[in-house]
């Protein structure tokens, strides 16, 4: 069941634009991380606050149709503004090139975080030198397929 709700564009005018353009073309244009030819996913939020949507690029990290999204802000003293979405509101969409479903996200820690870190810093390296930048613990959640509704 898509997220309802009205959208609310981000603040930052480039990840604005990347998501919208993404969005808009089914995942075929903006759907890498400027020139570096790594893919990006769109996730859409439901505000912990304002109750808006909110659709956030992130890189692309997916191992058997899960995805990890990487909450490094590029190694900002604190977390994305997503992050209390997804605490808040763990139902969510993501949208891959032209697929996009719902998921529910799940923060990890312990051995289960370390396995879709390594997975993350496979996809996108400079996430290592993120979490060499700041003392918080950049999270990590998992975000498995939604049951159906039924
Ligand atoms: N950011 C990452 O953290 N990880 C990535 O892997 C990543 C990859 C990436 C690839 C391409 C690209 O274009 C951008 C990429 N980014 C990545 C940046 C990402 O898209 C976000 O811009 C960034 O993570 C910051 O997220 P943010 O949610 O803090 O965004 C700010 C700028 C923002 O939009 N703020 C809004 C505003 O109006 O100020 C509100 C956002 C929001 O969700 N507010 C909540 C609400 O209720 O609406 C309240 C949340 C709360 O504080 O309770």
């Amino acid at each position: 069941m898509p997220l309802q709700g009205e959208y609310g564009p981000s603040t930052s005018a480039w990840a604005r634009a990347q998501a919208e353009a993404y969005e808009a073309s089914g995942g075929r244009d903006a759907a890498t991380l400027r020139d570096t030819g790594l893919p990006v996913i769109v996730l859409t939020t439901l505000g912990a606050k304002s109750g808006l949507l909110r659709k956030t690029a992130l890189m692309r990290v997916e191992h058997d149709g899960r995805y990890a999204v990487v909450a490094s802000r590029g190694g900002a003293p604190e977390h994305p503004q997503w992050y209390w979405n997804l605490l808040a509101h763990p139902h969510v969409e993501l949208q891959d090139g032209e697929a996009r479903h719902d998921y529910v996200a799940r923060e990890l820690s312990g051995a289960e975080r370390e396995e879709w870190w390594a997975r993350a810093v496979a996809a996108y390296p400079p996430y290592a030198d993120y979490q060499e930048r700041t003392s918080r613990v950049i999270p990590v959640f998992v975000l498995e397929p939604a049951p159906a509704e039924g």
